[in-house]
């Protein structure tokens, strides 16, 4: 089957890519779907040793991610500029001071030396993080990134109406398809009027991203009442009543949404995950593949090379000697997970080399000889001579390793314009001079070696 197929199964298993407001029907079976597919992609043993190790903190996240998905756990992530409340909106969440919280800028920041904090309680999973005007453009797109794929929902809060900046955020945010609920805290500060208005401010800027009804009012750390009293002499004193806070609201949907579709927004997020890594795992598996092809072919080229070189044939000959590469053929063939009978090798070598013929039929006498002699200015020596026919031995194996790579690549397949075109392309898409020339530094060296060793 194709090079990558196990993630394509994999992408069969999850059956695209979900949106959110996830049918809470069949969730049980989503999450078992889900984790079958995680598992999956650990224990599938067509990923090469040195991908799943580039891979390491990724395959650690997917165990995670199944660990997760067996607890049932939730995660949640407050999200916002600096000072809005994001520390004390955990808190409130949680029911004690998990974390700092300040009038200060950057309290967060300042206090972790991690980009987030989490801390587990109530049921919830909070992550708490620096305000995003803190960092730069890219760093705040980077860090929406990554606190999205740690979380299952994320809790975006703002202290009044949005600034542009926000907006941006949240649109990002809106992008890694997690759900968003959008908190106005500090609403201590404002009358009920003043209130009602900057919700209805906020929903519509949020339309499309929050729904309606998830965007709330809370304040997780109300102003203290300080009650100043005169007394009769004249002098004052101050007394100081810390206010209860009013998360409620948020709190219940937050609750809500958990216990409706907890574990499906924690399956439907490993499985967001686990799509995306299995591309990347496919992109790796690609790159290293190319790269083992690359080496295979030029072992082969400078072994066909060599043995030309040492016992010279005709060059009309090279073409039927290019039957010989059957091995380099078999060797791609394992390369890309796509084995060759001998006879199908054949059959491909035969292809190729009735379309180079084709080809090349013209310039494949004097004009080869002459490119493969080029540079070499006096006394053509046998050593020589001898390498330029190795030289050329080279050549005709790289077309033929390079166009049966082609077919391999494409699953068994010349693609549109056939094999005349494909191996067509192969031969404008080498430097014909500069190949020849390195074979021939290459195999000259060699037989140097071999004169000198014997
Ligand atoms: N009036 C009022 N003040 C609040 C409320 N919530 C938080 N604050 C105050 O806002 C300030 C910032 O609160 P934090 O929770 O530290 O804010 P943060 O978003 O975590 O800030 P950074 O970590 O610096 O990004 C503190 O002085 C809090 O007392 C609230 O509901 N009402
Ligand atoms: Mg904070």
């Amino acid at each position: 089957m194709a090079a990558s197929d196990w993630w394509v199964r994999l992408r069969e298993k999850l059956g695209g890519i979900p949106t959110f407001v996830a049918p809470s029907r069949n969730s049980e079976a989503r999450v078992a779907q889900t984790s079958e597919a995680l598992r999956t992609l650990l224990e599938d043993k067509s990923v090469p040793a040195n991908v799943r190790d580039e891979l390491t903190e990724d395959f650690a996240h997917v165990q995670a991610l199944l660990d997760k998905l067996a607890a049932g756990e939730l995660h949640i992530a407050v999200f916002g500029r600096v000072s809005v409340g994001k520390s004390a909106l955990g808190n409130a969440l949680l029911g004690r001071e998990a974390f700092a919280t300040g009038v200060l800028h950057g309290t967060t920041r300042a206090r972790n030396a991690e980009r987030w904090h989490e801390v587990a309680g109530q049921g919830l999973h909070l992550i708490d993080t620096p305000g995003i005007n803190e960092l730069s453009g890219e760093e705040r797109e980077r860090l929406a990134f990554d606190v999205a794929a740690i979380s299952d929902l994320v809790i975006f809060v703002v202290d009044g109406d949005m600034t542009q900046s926000e907006l941006d955020a949240l649109r990002t945010l809106g992008r890694t398809q997690r759900p968003l609920l959008l908190a106005l805290n500090k609403a201590d500060r404002y009358t009920v009027d003043e209130r009602a208005r900057l919700l209805a401010r906020l929903r519509e800027h949020s339309a499309g991203l929050v729904r309606a009804e998830d965007v709330i009012a809370c304040s997780a750390l109300p102003a203290e009442r300080v009650v100043v009293q005169v007394a009769a002499d004249g002098s004052e004193s101050e007394t100081r009543t810390a206010q209860p806070n009013d998360v409620a609201e948020l709190d219940a949907r937050v609750r809500a949404i958990a216990e409706r579709e907890g574990k499906t927004l924690a399956a439907l997020n490993a499985g967001l995950f686990a799509g995306d890594l299995s591309d990347r795992v496919a992109q790796r598996v690609a790159l290293a593949r190319k790269d083992l092809a690359q080496r295979v072919i030029r072992n082969y080229c400078l072994a066909k090379g060599i043995a030309v070189a040492l016992n010279p044939v005709p060059v009309a000959d090279l073409l039927a000697a290019a039957s010989l590469d059957i091995a380099l053929v078999l060797h791609l063939g394992k390369v890309y997970g796509m084995p060759l009978t001998r006879s199908e090798a054949g059959t491909l070598i035969a292809t190729i080399c009735a379309q180079l013929a084709a080809l090349m039929g013209a310039i494949w006498g004097v004009h080869l000889v002459s490119s493969a002699l080029k540079g070499v200015s006096a006394g053509l020596t046998t050593l020589v001579t001898a390498g330029a026919q190795g030289a050329l031995a080279w050549y005709a194996t790289e077309l033929v390793g390079r166009a049966a790579e082609k077919y391999l690549v494409q699953g068994k397949s010349w693609g549109e314009g056939g094999a005349k075109r494909a191996v067509a392309d192969i031969v404008a898409s080498l430097d014909r001079d500069s190949i020849l020339r390195e074979a021939r530094a290459a195999i000259l060296a060699r037989l140097r070696g071999q004169q000198t060793s014997a």
